[in-house]
């Protein structure tokens, strides 16, 4: 895999590159719907594509392991060949996963014991058997096994919890380095630095990532619940460390502003459930601010979803429509909403790749920053 930095932001630090995989090339800044079970919920691969113009989707170990399993995973020739989606793929560990939905966890040294949310079963996770898995998956970038610290958490149990991970880190090499990719494509795995919300840790843990020289990097253990500030200042401190030569990448973060900020302290890539899960919930996110298309204003307004996209069903239907599809609980409704808000999250990675090429991603970022938070 390989990393071309095309531009550098004068002001911010904000960069625009080109990242190059077996399924593709990626455009970055870029946001990566998530596909948790290998689909975009309520989302068909061909819309992705033609409407919301996404370049790279996310799935999880977890869920992928659990069903279909990695039997059925192989069989198909991968996920990319299970799923029809064959732009890039990106797999979270599962470390994530286990401590917010499996019931049971216990961790130890070995790795993480835990029983499924679906059916109780008992399994262990360890460094070395999430990277197997990741193999069976054959996602082109696979995440290191982590554990993420809830907030707030204490200095001492930060600080063990951040010692873990880096020595998990370290098998995840070992055994992702002993093994060979299963579909004869390149899969590239990237550290993910922890540490809470402690500088010293944060800037221990981002040193210990950059020795692995990795294709890529993460950042993980943020947007859990600490202020935003907090999230930017540690963000910050943190691609101050790693190298400048490659991708890195913000895991589940997060707002249309959160992702402006971030894009400027550095991060090249995002991904986060808030655009489909919120528009789900009727929450979007749109060009001229965030709406609830529940809301009874929205009843006789035959404005399009978003004008403010070039094509694509967001310019199709109208909002007094998808008002309607909402009350009626009719499956269209979400469909149109997920597709609304991913379309507006590539929208907006988008323009901003624009701005850092234009040189003016400071200036576009003060008036974008009004609009995106705006509530109608
Ligand atoms: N670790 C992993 N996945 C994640 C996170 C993390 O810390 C986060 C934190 N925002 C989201 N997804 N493996």
């Amino acid at each position: 895999m390989e990393f071309e930095l095309i531009a550098t932001d004068p002001e911010t630090g904000a960069r625009a590159g080109l990242l190059h995989t077996a399924h593709g090339t990626i455009e970055t800044p870029i946001f990566m719907p998530v596909g948790t079970v290998g689909s975009v919920k309520a989302v068909m691969q061909e819309q992705l594509k033609q409407d919301v113009k996404a370049q790279i989707i996310l799935g999880n170990t977890y869920h992928l392991y659990l069903r279909p399993g990695t039997e059925i995973l192989e069989k198909a020739g991968g996920l990319h060949k299970f799923n029809g989606w064959d732009k890039p793929i990106l797999t979270d560990s599962g470390g994530y996963q286990v401590f917010s939905l499996s019931a049971n966890r216990k961790l130890k040294e070995e790795g993480a014991l835990f029983q499924s949310h679906i059916d109780g079963s008992r399994h262990l996770f360890t460094p070395e058997s999430v990277m197997d898995i990741q193999r069976s998956i054959g996602a082109d970038i696979v995440m290191a096994f982590d554990e993420c610290t809830p907030y707030p958490c204490e200095y001492n149990d930060a600080k063990k919890s951040m010692e873990m991970t880096h020595r998990w880190l370290a098998r995840c090499f070992q055994r992702f380095n002993e093994t060979e990719p299963k579909y004869g494509y390149e899969q590239s795995l990237f550290p993910i630095v922890q540490g809470s919300t402690y500088k010293d840790l944060r800037i221990q843990s981002a040193e210990f990532a950059a020795s692995m020289e990795a294709d890529g990097n993460a950042i993980g253990g943020l947007s859990v619940g600490e202020p935003e500030q907090d999230m930017y200042e540690m963000c910050e401190l943190v691609t101050g460390i790693l190298p400048k030569t490659k991708p890195r990448y913000l895991m589940g973060v997060g707002t249309p502003w959160n992702i402006l900020e971030c894009i400027g302290l550095g991060v090249d890539m995002f991904d986060c459930v808030m655009p489909t899960r919120n528009g789900r919930n009727g929450m979007l996110f749109t060009t001229e601010g965030v709406i609830n298309i529940k809301n009874k204003r929205w009843a006789d307004d035959f404005s399009p979803i978003d004008a403010g996209l070039d094509g694509g069903s967001s310019n199709t239907y109208t909002k007094a429509y998808l008002r309607h599809l909402f009350a009626a609980q009719e499956i269209l409704g979400l469909q149109l909403a997920s597709l609304q808000n991913l379309s507006f999250y590539l929208h907006l990675v988008k323009e901003a790749r624009k701005h850092i090429i234009a040189g003016d991603y400071g200036k576009w970022r003060r008036e974008q920053m009004e609009i995106v938070k705006r509530r109608l």
